[in-house]
């Protein structure tokens, strides 16, 4: 009889599920040590729990199936916490296995006591304390049916060290997870008459509607309706690039967002859902979708999208329709003065066919929608929670999930540094990420936040809290002592050369781009392009970014 923690690894690779994040502690040693026990389970180690839990989110979004994170009690978790709400907040299957005190230990509340199933609460949907050996792996696969979803879910399975350790455990099957059902026909035939009317629509697309597929059927429906196509603000995982349907994205501006979407009479949610602001701003709306416009819902998150799409595009008779695809574009290679501008366009010149791009550029990474709209088919993942530091353990799992495809992290210098841990994994494990960390010297987004709050009397006490330039970071000193082959840019050209090199030297790459902050000249410098980028959208859109950035 294997014992209850092999009888679960077994369950975990029977189901699919064959790599592990790990940041283990005395509690989960029974786990470690079963690990060479069962060859099909990769274990990935991560220096800090944020890392493991960011990984297992970048993981599922390409590999459309969860990866386990192996953590320590409810400190462990509770370090995990901010990525796991990303995970949440993204519709990512995560399966997290949370060690703890043996049963009979828990009553002396030793040091590491606490409860772990409250932590737990506020990320899964799924919560159980197993309670006995025997009991262990029908508990993980219920764990795993629930994050599979859809919609996907984070599952804490919270593992006791003598449930671990006991005699007993056997393997248990993943039943078979029921499939979803696509949207109804009387909702699929009110859309249709919506979309066959009069006035402006627009079709809202999140989650699974993201992928080519989806994409392919809603830009047939679209050519056919001359329904506009818009993505949710951060999406989970967009297929995007030449030969795919362009999407606009909604603004993360709620000023921007509103002139996106003003004027539409009809708005089609497809697994997303309505449109709302960020933060709330003073005399600024929360709620963005316009007045007067009418909201459908053709598929929630716990239908099947693309089934839907498909009634759809039957019913309004788009079978046949030539959908808009994106043409092959790059930019020239950039020259002139360094900025974050430059470093997004030589991204958009070179990216690699097939690329990942994990985005948490921040305010540097305004111009990269528009300079790779048409560069080869690539993936981007965004930051579906705005809790920062998702973005260099995302590209981790990313590349774990997808060890044939470049990918490239994006970071601001403040997100870079919650999580930069994971460029360790990145050399350990040999990953293919190329991490590019535009060094602003600060947090400069919420020098913008400040003014949009309507925050009376910020002086230099308050500036200070967004300075990270005393001291400044060097992140090729702390690449190169992580293991990660990094080199600095300060001009154009020597970022462009070191691109180019990364992308075509495997393992991992660290440029640091020393940028100016890119909003300090948004006004005057950076508008024309971001009117472009928002499919030239005329002068209420500078209005309102004007107010945005100056009420
Ligand atoms: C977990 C978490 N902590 C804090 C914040 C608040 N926050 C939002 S953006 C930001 C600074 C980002 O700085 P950086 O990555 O350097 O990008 P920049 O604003 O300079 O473009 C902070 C601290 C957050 N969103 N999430």
């Amino acid at each position: 009889m294997p014992n209850g923690v092999n009888a679960l690894i077994q369950t975990l690779v029977d189901a699919g599920i064959t790599t592990c994040f790990t940041n283990p502690g005395t509690s989960e040693m029974h786990f470690v040590a079963a690990l060479d026990t069962v060859p099909e389970m990769r274990a990935v180690l991560a220096l800090f729990e944020g890392v493991a839990t960011g990984e297992a989110d970048g993981y599922a979004r390409m590999a459309d199936k969860p990866a386990a994170t192996l953590l320590h009690l409810g400190c462990g978790l509770g370090n995990g916490l901010a990525n796991l709400h990303n995970a949440r907040k993204g519709k990512v299957p995560v399966l997290n296995i949370v060690g703890d005190h043996a049963t009979h230990h828990v009553q002396y509340d030793a040091q590491l006591q606490s409860d772990i199933e409250t932590v737990a609460r506020n990320v899964s949907s799924w919560v159980r304390t197993s309670e006995s050996t025997a009991a262990l792996c029908q508990d993980a696969v219920e764990a795993i049916a629930a994050c599979m979803g859809p919609p996907g879910q984070v599952a804490t399975l919270i593992l006791p060290a003598d449930v671990s350790s006991g005699e007993g455990g056997v393997p248990v099957p993943l039943p078979k997870i029921p499939r979803p059902t696509a949207a109804d026909d009387a909702t699929v035939a009110a859309i249709a008459r919506a979309l066959q009317g009069e006035g402006r629509k627009g079709i809202l697309l999140g989650g699974r509607a993201l992928r080519a597929p989806a994409l392919m059927a809603v830009a047939r429906i679209a050519a056919h309706t001359g329904a506009k196509l818009f993505a949710e603000v951060f999406p989970m995982r967009l297929e995007r690039g030449a030969g795919l349907p362009p999407v606009e994205r909604i603004a993360y501006l709620a000023e921007l967002a509103s002139v996106q979407l003003t004027g539409l009479d009809q708005l089609i949610l497809v697994d997303t859902k309505a449109p709302v602001s960020f933060f709330a701003y003073p005399g600024k709306e929360s709620y963005l979708v316009p007045e007067g416009c009418q909201l459908h819902e053709l598929a929630s998150p716990r239908q099947d999208v693309l089934g839907s799409l498909e009634k759809l595009s039957t019913a309004v008779g788009a079978g046949q329709a030539t959908p808009a695809l994106q043409p092959l574009k790059r930019p020239d290679r950039p020259r002139g003065k360094f900025t974050a501008d430059k470093v997004c366009k030589a991204i958009g010149h070179l990216l690699p066919e097939n690329a990942i791009i994990a985005d948490e550029a921040q305010t540097s990474g305004i111009m990269l929608a528009m300079y790779t709209a048409g560069a080869p088919r690539h993936d981007v993942l965004t930051l579906t929670g705005g809790a920062i530091g998702q973005d260099l353990p995302n590209a981790v799992g990313a590349a774990v999930a997808c060890p044939d495809r470049k990918v490239i992290a994006l970071a601001g210098d403040g997100s870079a540094m919650y999580t930069i841990q994971a460029l360790w994994t990145m050399a350990r494990e040999q990953l293919d990420v190329v991490c590019i960390i535009f060094n602003n010297r600060a947090y400069a987004i919420l020098n913008v936040e400040l003014q949009r709050v309507g925050a009376i009397g910020a002086g230099e006490k308050a500036k200070a809290q967004f300075d990270l330039n005393h001291p400044p970071l060097d992140f090729v000193r702390m690449g190169e002592s992580m293991g990660v082959p990094s080199r600095r840019a300060t001009t154009t050209e020597e970022f462009t050369a070191a691109l180019e090199h990364a992308l075509r030297t495997p393992g991992p790459h660290l440029i640091e781009a020393i940028v100016p902050p890119t909003l300090a000249g948004l006004k005057l410098r950076v508008l024309p392009h971001l009117l472009q980028s928002l499919a030239k959208l005329p002068l209420p859109v500078a209005r309102a970014l004007k107010r945005a950035i100056a009420p």
